[in-house]
């Protein structure tokens, strides 16, 4: 299963090992990508999620199982008929649902199949628990895509859904969903007075433009009252999130393209470093005993360190020149000698720098190795001052190059769900 976040999450990670391998400017840009798509409000899976609502009585539970069109939510004239919160989710929910419902601690949980990619969680009523309700409701604001307060003709005025609850939750409004239940109680003069009554109240609240539907979710005889538009509308919102979830994916895809270019991943994919290096490390020991000198070693580890440093390209490639500049080099090879004991042979210097340096670091007379050991020794040594740092930087780019791929790999599966 994948959906946005886990395309985000691995986008996240990716952009902690992107750290040091690209510019920090294209850290922030992808970091900012990341960001924008986390704070963007509302469940980030492909199911909506919305929850429900209001005064006890309103007929929360009722509408719940008119859009299911079945019984799923006990109602009644016993108030509160809801205790506890329940889920209406499809059949095998995507795993960041089953999450949220945790998180929220919602254990009732029934499966349909009716209205695939819809979850409705039906809350308690506010004034009994009040504390809770208010607790579940600012905890599931941030995570739902719409909240539906229900309303019924007597209690739509009531001041703790308006003052508490409404007027306090503001930044959330273009969540906010609104329906006028049990209408089948009135007749048409009244529902018009009612509903812009409704309507002003909301505006009031501080609410622009609120969305009313007005519907009867149980009338006492015959079927629901203009369910049909409600649920209309609850697929379209369907339809739109399908396409905001594309919009993140294409951005979240976007950002790992960027880190992928920027790390010079497109292009030097196969460095082959680990089949490529045990030559250059032959040869360059190779320089010392057949005496081909100092600065033509030097010369074998500087080629090969520029080699992968134009292969691999921008910031990561600059930065590997640096690293193991020729000054470093030098430095690094005179170690290995030094610690190895490896002694390089006579030879014939092929300019006046190289024979400067080699009178310079081994005086005028060059031994013979005595010692049989030498050899591998300094190739050790080369391994530890030069081999490993180099594959180290190689390798932390390759993993970056796996977790990309894997971005890429994730927003492109559930882009197709
Ligand atoms: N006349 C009429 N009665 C309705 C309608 N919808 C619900 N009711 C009745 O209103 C009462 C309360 O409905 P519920 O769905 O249990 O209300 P609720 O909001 O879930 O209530 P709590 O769970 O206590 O918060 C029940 O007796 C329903 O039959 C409607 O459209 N018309
Ligand atoms: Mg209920």
């Amino acid at each position: 299963m994948s959906d946005v976040v886990s395309a985000l999450d691995l986008l996240d990670l990716a952009i902690g090992r992107a750290e040091g391998v690209v510019t920090d400017e294209d850290v922030k840009a992808a970091r900012d990508v990341a960001e924008r798509v986390r704070e963007r409000r509302g469940f980030l899976g492909d199911t909506l999620v919305v929850a429900l609502a209001g005064g006890t009585g309103s007929g929360k539970s009722s509408l719940l199982n008119a859009i299911a069109g079945r019984q799923i939510a006990e109602t009644g004239v016993l108030r509160p008929t809801t205790e506890e919160a329940l889920a209406w989710v499809p059949t095998d929910p995507e795993p960041g649902l089953v999450e949220l419902l945790e998180r929220l601690g919602i254990d009732a949980r029934y499966e349909q199949d009716a209205l695939p990619k819809l979850a409705i969680i039906d809350l308690p009523d506010h004034d009994s628990i009040v504390l809770q309700h208010h607790q579940i409701v600012e905890r599931l604001l941030p995570e739902v895509d719409a909240v539906v307060w229900v309303f019924d003709p007597q209690k739509y005025r009531d001041p703790l859904i308006h003052e508490q609850y409404i007027s306090q939750l503001l930044e959330y409004q273009d969540q906010f969903l609104f329906v006028l239940n049990q209408i089948d109680l009135l007749g048409q003069h009244d529902l018009s007075q009612l509903r812009s009554d409704l309507i002003r109240s909301l505006e009031e609240d501080g609410v622009s433009a609120p969305r009313v539907f007005d519907l009867a979710a149980a009338p006492p005889a015959g079927r629901p009252l203009n369910i049909e538009p409600f649920r209309d509308f609850l697929r379209d919102q369907l339809d739109a999130k399908a396409v905001a979830a594309g919009k993140l994916l294409g951005d979240i895809r976007r950002a790992g393209k960027r880190l992928r270019t920027e790390a010079g991943l497109d292009e030097g994919a196969g460095i082959g470093f680990e089949d490529r290096w045990p030559s250059v490390r032959a040869s360059v020991a190779q320089a010392f005993t057949e005496g081909t000198g100092f600065d033509d070693a030097v010369c074998r580890v500087g080629d090969f360190v520029t080699a992968l440093s134009v292969e691999t390209g921008g910031r990561f490639g600059a930065g590997l020149r640096n690293d193991f500049s020729y000054g470093r080099i030098e430095d690094e090879l005179r170690g290995a000698l030094d610690e190895s004991g490896l002694k390089p042979t006579l030879r014939v210097e092929r300019s006046r720098f190289g024979a400067a340096m080699r009178t310079f670091w081994f005086g005028e007379k060059s031994q013979a190795p005595e010692d049989p050991e030498a050899v591998p020794a300094f190739a050790k040594a080369l391994e530890e001052r030069i081999g490993r740092g180099l594959f180290e930087a190689l390798w932390e780019r390759g993993v970056l190059g796996a977790t990309l791929a894997q971005v890429e790999i994730e927003a492109r599966l559930a882009e197709n769900r």
